[in-house]
């Protein structure tokens, strides 16, 4: 089953932007978020594709769902090749996790042949332990292993309302975090503006668990106080204004952690929606059929 919308095999040639999912949760302690690309497509079609407060229809957009990268649990560490992805390394992507441990990999090798410059981190917990559970390839230690390969100062965080001392003692003069308190205080508006533009090419990794757990249950570590589904939209379309984000990934659905309707698969597509439109709206600026 593909994506809601997306263009036919014989079409795909005409594609603009690509989805692919990356079902591994071989670093979570939790299993069950590798069936998260499946139950996110299906949870897809459980939503009109015609976007109502834009009045935008999405497949107009051109986007094809390229299935899921095959890969080997065990190989899928230390930026496994991902050559599979050559081809196709210029059109901007959207990845649908899997556990947050995949974001290293796929955000090395967009990093390593330049595709990649600045990492922006939508989630509720750091991630920035050295090690966990004996492997430094967890999803608790992805944004370090990410800071640690393409620089500190390349790393924002936003939305952070978790952390252990030692991670909050080794970030907080090194990362530029926006916190959930500073989202309330300030407002998403207010954030988005204080970071601001940029032509660098960015990677933006959405870790569904910054929603609320009343918003995202199906999740492997349910954090108290998260965002609501509409101001982590309001988020991604500032951000996507702003800064030139080729390739973004939504990631740790846990669809065996789920309620029985699916709630946090639906909001993922959601999330998938937007990261589709606005890349829509930023490529056709004046394109007044879209907008
Ligand atoms: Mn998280």
């Amino acid at each position: 089953m593909k994506f809601s919308g997306s263009l036919s095999e014989v079409d795909q040639k005409n594609a603009w932007y690509e989805l692919i999912g990356v079902p591994f949760d071989g670093h979570a302690s939790e299993k069950g978020a590798k069936k998260g690309p499946k139950t996110i497509r299906r949870a897809s079609r459980r939503l009109e594709t015609f976007l109502w407060h834009r009045k935008l229809e999405l497949s107009d957009l051109r986007y094809y769902d390229r299935g899921d990268v095959k890969l080997e649990q065990n190989h899928f560490v230390e930026g496994a090749s991902i050559a599979e992805f050559d081809s196709a390394r210029k059109k901007k992507k959207i990845f649908i996790g899997g556990d947050h441990s995949i974001s290293y990999p796929l955000v090395k090798d967009l990093f390593e042949h330049g595709e990649v410059a600045k990492v922006i981190a939508i989630d509720a917990h750091a991630d920035f332990r050295d090690s966990y559970k004996n492997t430094k390839f967890s999803n608790a230690c992805v944004m370090r292993r990410i800071a640690e390969l393409i620089g500190y100062e390349n790393v924002i965080e936003i939305g952070i309302r978790s952390a252990s001392a030692e991670e909050y003692a080794l970030l907080k003069d090194k990362i530029r975090i926006y916190d959930a308190e500073m989202l309330s205080v300030k407002g998403v508006e207010g954030v988005v503006e204080e970071i601001g533009g940029g032509e660098e090419k960015t990677y933006l990794s959405i870790d569904i668990d910054v929603l609320d757990p009343s918003r995202a249950p199906g999740v492997e570590n349910p954090e108290p106080c998260g965002m609501s589904l509409e101001s982590v939209i309001s988020l991604i379309q500032g951000i996507i204004e702003r800064k030139n984000v080729v390739a973004s990934d939504v990631v740790e659905v846990n669809p065996k952690l789920d309620t029985r309707n699916g709630i946090t698969s639906i909001n993922a597509a959601r999330i998938i929606f937007e990261l589709l439109a606005c890349y829509g709206k930023r490529d056709t600026p004046g394109n007044r059929t879209f907008w």
